[in-house]
């Protein structure tokens, strides 16, 4: 069995040490959290990343830029997708390949886009302004672009294809097809033909100090042995072994398109939304990210590719 492939019962304790042991023994350095807080703070500066704007625009050219760096390959796919509330709108995924040659892949996903309404303030006069998503949008790319750089000093032997997706927040309260739009558009355009990875792990807020990730319900029906896989892998506090709400995120399509994929997202029971109280309101700032909850994240990004690549 690998590193952190058992799937045999583990309290969350048990998953922590055995987490810190196999971080230990894989060829990887320690995921970095201070960086990783750097590039959510990097995307935030840009403003909010709604499509259409300025500010989205100048985000992409960087994300493309640092992806060129730490990848083997990188594509811009550009397209057009038709929005619930904003018309016709063109998007841009950007998807950094590393060792294009191998056949066993890992899918990584975060959105880069920002929300153009923070409707959930409790301000009514804050909901036509948009929202910067330091935890909604950058705190899941910041992880997947360190990791690409950290993957590009220390090697792997796994194929790993990063794919920002755009246009992930227009969606529209129980319209689910008005959510995920860039992914939707890149499962109708995969960016090879046949596309067939292993797994997905979508990463979705994974920025917040009192993040807590429990097994999302669409995530466990369709690669509950995945799910058992990365909380096996799982480094820190913030990872629950609980059963967590359903959410149409990125992962749903992906799943539906043959794909298991699960999503790393911070869901709170304790809260009527299902999310934390910042989401989709004018507070998802810089201040409210940890670079803890990020290295964790990060590191059991690492730890399960290490326990893929053997
Ligand atoms: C996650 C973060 N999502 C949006 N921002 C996905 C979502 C879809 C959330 C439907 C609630 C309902
Ligand atoms: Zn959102």
């Amino acid at each position: 069995m690998t590193a952190c492939g058992s799937t045999g019962n583990t309290t969350a304790n048990d998953t922590n040490a055995e987490s810190a042991s196999s971080a230990t023994a894989s060829t990887y350095g320690k995921f970095d959290g201070e960086s990783a807080f750097s590039l959510a703070k990097q995307q935030c500066e840009f403003g909010p990343r709604v499509p259409g704007t300025p500010a989205h625009a100048k985000c992409a050219e960087w994300l493309t830029n640092f992806l060129k760096a730490s990848c083997d390959s990188v594509m811009v796919q550009t397209g057009k997708v038709q929005t619930a509330k904003s018309g016709r709108l063109d998007i841009k995924n950007i998807i950094g390949i590393i060792n294009p040659e191998a056949s066993q892949r890992l899918l990584l996903l975060a959105h880069w886009d920002t929300r153009p309404w923070a409707d959930n303030d409790p301000d009514p006069a804050n909901h036509t302004k948009p929202v910067m998503g330091a935890n909604d949008g950058a705190s899941g790319v910041a992880v997947l672009l360190q990791l690409a750089h950290q993957l590009k000093q220390d090697g792997t032997s796994l194929g790993i294809d990063i794919v920002l997706v755009d246009a992930e927040d227009l969606g529209e309260n129980d319209v689910e097809e008005s959510w995920g739009l860039g992914t939707q558009y890149w499962v109708e355009h995969p960016h090879v033909a046949g596309y067939k990875p292993l797994f997905g792990i979508l990463l979705d807020m994974v920025g917040s100090a009192s993040a807590t990730f429990t097994r999302e319900y669409y995530s466990m029906q369709y690669a509950s042995g995945f799910v058992d896989l990365v909380w096996n892998c799982a480094t820190g506090s913030h990872f629950m072994n609980s059963q967590g709400g359903a959410v149409t995120d990125d992962h749903v399509f992906v799943n539906r398109a043959g794909i298991p994929c699960i999503d790393i997202i911070d869901m709170r029971a304790d809260s009527d939304t299902g999310f934390g109280p910042e989401w989709h309101t004018v507070d998802d700032t810089i201040d409210h990210i940890s670079p803890i909850t990020l290295a964790e994240v990060g590191q059991t990004l690492l730890n399960v590719i290490a326990s893929l690549e053997q």
